[in-house]
């Protein structure tokens, strides 16, 4: 079976997937960016269900419900921040992405979306951290009955680094 992969631009409140990602803080907190969107959109459920939690270590993964989104489950993944890129940076952005891929298959989701992790406040250079997310999930999909992982991109640049690491086309569109 074979998991498909696609790039598009949106806001990923919107997704009509079984799980999507958060771009979380370290105590699973309301925060900025992605994560304001998603606490906003969710609801107040959504930071009761967080607090409950305890929070999560940099390149971990916590499931909640998706509470006010169209999403069953939202998967907070705790990015790194960027420090030059000795600091481990790349292999805690691989593991957010495998955790949140293994999380899912566990979990039972059949779709997944994400939004680039750690590009925004965090800092991480969007088109490595397209590179990581691409390949990370491309190697942890096989074996897990995920039927399509999205990435969901806020703005062209954020695309257009990942349609090159999926080596599709800048306009291409895959459903
Ligand atoms: N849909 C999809 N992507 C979005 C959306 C959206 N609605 N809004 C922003 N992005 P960031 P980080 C993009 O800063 O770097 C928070 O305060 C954004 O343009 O959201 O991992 C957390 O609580 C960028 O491409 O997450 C943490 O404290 C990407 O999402 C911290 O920020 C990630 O940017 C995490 O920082």
């Amino acid at each position: 079976m074979s998991t498909r992969l696609e790039a598009v631009e949106g806001d990923i409140t919107l997704e009509h997937v079984d799980a999507v990602v958060n771009a979380a803080n370290a105590h699973l907190a309301p925060g900025g960016g992605v994560c304001g969107a998603i606490f906003a959109a969710a609801g107040p459920g959504l930071r009761e269900a967080c607090e409950a939690l305890g929070g999560a270590p940099t390149g971990e993964v916590r499931a909640t419900a998706g509470f006010g989104l169209p999403a069953r489950w939202i998967l907070h993944a705790v990015g790194p921040v960027w420090q030059g890129g000795d600091r481990g940076e790349e292999a805690l952005l691989a593991s957010c992405y495998r955790r949140s891929v293994e999380l899912a298959a566990e979990l039972g989701a059949r779709s997944l979306a994400f939004p680039a992790i750690s590009t925004g406040i965090y800092g991480y250079p969007v088109e490595p951290a397209a590179e990581v997310a691409v390949a990370t999930v491309r190697s942890t999909v096989e074996g897990h009955p995920l039927d399509r992982v999205r990435f969901v991109c806020f703005d062209r640049r954020t695309l257009a680094a990942h349609r090159a690491a999926l080596g599709q086309a800048p306009g291409a569109r895959r459903w």
